[in-house]
């Protein structure tokens, strides 16, 4: 639904957060009236900001759906929200910001779902791509809503539009039809979003929708829920596993390489992020970038240069022949558990935090085997002491600081120490981005 036709209806923006004030801008920009319903009353003023003559509605079961022809919906709110439904039946058009984007969208765009790692994926994609000299937009889910980077105006031909690299998730995915990707994957699918649907098969149908209108599928041929159903012609494979897959690991005599439809990339051990999670990463990036043919050496010199998300696995140093990384965003058993097996060699690990009442005895099998010592903290450090008994050396200390002390003390060359507390840091701190700075600048403090 282009503005121009958007003008000749009544429309409504469902939502006022992030995307809804986006769209708002997007709508006023283009001259076309619309109202905002939030069941938030204290957005009321930021969106009669970008209002004009429009009216403020909340609760949203007070919007009287008869009086409107279309509804923008953001992605956080269900479409089977009482309201909507009445609206659909009713016969009005709910479509979300992405299908106004998709319309309207000249560039080509790259389009990125799945349960874990669309972030990491979507970022060294856009990061591969502006190394090697493209324009390129990131956007969708990681933040960016995908109207605030539509340019003004429409692109002369003088100007090469910017490839997008758009992070979906399966709400944006439930409310986008137009949407014609110049490749897209759904990078692998695990529980997450049941409250949403009714099971893993219906979430996982709900994200292989990102392959509906793509010129080229990529599929994670170690995981059958991302297979395009039916079957597509020239879906793109990429595989830890199969190496006869089109984006692969081989095995050289120097060590294993990334391989992309038989050329060798680059060698594992020159990727700059770390763990097996992050090579099927790589290799998804190499076979989505694929249409936009960028050589050999602009492939290598993206995923040789791409840093990974901050508080994420993050490499921050190495002193002494220790490596330090930052998982602070690592809050829950699962993301302790991927962190700890991605690190490169025998791990002191700092842990702990507000558990959310979870059972971390899960951990013990992984902290056995690969961890030498762990240094405990916050609220729940002792109940993490106690799921850990007998698996490896346990201290306690009282702050993220004297922490960052006890493991240089710890660590010995070829060490890696890593901050991945699988909690919560809300016990000590104000969020995971605030832990993780305290970590950096108490790391970046000790003397070499
Ligand atoms: N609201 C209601 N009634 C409801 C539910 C919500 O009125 O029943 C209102 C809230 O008061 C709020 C607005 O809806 O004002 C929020 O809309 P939203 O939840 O769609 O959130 P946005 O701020 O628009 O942000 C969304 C994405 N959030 C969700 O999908 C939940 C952001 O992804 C995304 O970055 C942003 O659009 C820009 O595209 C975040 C996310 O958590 C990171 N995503 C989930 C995930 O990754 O797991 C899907």
């Amino acid at each position: 639904m282009t503005p121009d036709i958007l003008k000749s209806k009544r429309v409504l923006v469902v939502g006022a957060g992030v995307t809804g004030q986006s769209v708002m801008r997007y709508l006023k920009k283009h001259a076309v009236a619309f109202d905002v319903a939030d069941s938030n009353q204290q957005l009321a003023d930021k969106a009669l900001e970008l209002l004009g003559s429009g009216c403020y509605i909340t609760p949203l079961s007070a919007v009287a759906v008869n009086d409107y022809d279309v509804m923008v919906l953001s992605p956080g709110i269900p479409r089977s929200h009482a309201m909507l439904q009445q609206a659909l039946a009713a016969g009005v058009s709910v479509v979300g910001d992405v299908e106004l984007f998709a319309v309207m969208v000249q560039g080509p765009v790259i389009a990125i779902t799945g349960s874990n790692g669309k972030s990491t994926v979507a970022s060294m994609a856009a990061h591969v791509l502006s190394a090697a000299g493209r324009n390129t937009a990131l956007c969708g889910n990681i933040g960016t809503a995908v109207l605030d980077v539509l340019p003004a105006e429409v692109a002369t031909a003088k100007e090469e539009p910017p490839v997008y690299v758009l992070e979906l998730s399966s709400y944006q995915l439930e409310s986008v039809e137009s949407l014609v990707p110049v490749s897209a994957v759904v990078l692998n699918i695990s529980d997450d979003h049941l409250d949403r649907y009714d099971s893993i098969d219906h979430y996982a149908e709900v994200k292989r929708t990102i392959y509906a209108k793509a010129n080229r599928c990529v599929a994670n041929l170690d995981d059958a829920r991302t297979h395009p159903e039916p079957a597509r012609s020239g879906t793109q494979w990429f595989s830890l596993q199969d190496t006869n897959a089109d984006y692969t690991v081989q095995q050289l005599e120097d060590g294993s390489a990334l391989f992309a439809q038989q050329q060798c990339v680059l060698m594992t051990e020159e990727l700059s992020v770390p763990g097996q999670h992050n090579v099927a990463n790589a290799l998804a990036v190499l076979a989505l970038l694929q249409p936009l043919q960028l050589s050999l050496a602009e492939l290598k010199l993206g995923l040789t240069t791409f840093k990974g998300l901050a508080h994420r696995t993050e490499f921050i140093t190495e002193l002494n022949g220790v490596r330090w990384f930052n998982d602070s965003k690592g809050t829950n058993v699962d993301a302790c558990m991927k962190a700890v097996e991605a690190m490169p060699g025998p791990v002191v690990l700092i842990a702990g935090g507000q558990g959310k009442g979870v059972d971390f005895s899960s951990l013990r099998e992984v902290v056995t085997r690969r961890v030498k010592a762990v240094v405990l903290l916050g609220e729940d450090g002792p109940l993490l002491r106690k799921a850990l008994s007998g698996t490896t050396e346990l201290f306690d200390v009282s702050t993220l600081p004297e922490a960052v002390q006890l493991a240089q003390e710890l660590a010995v060359s070829g060490d890696a120490v890593l901050l991945s507390p699988a909690c919560a840091s809300f016990d000590m701190f104000d969020n995971y981005m605030v832990r993780g700075d305290v970590f950096r600048e108490s790391v970046e403090r000790l003397v070499a």
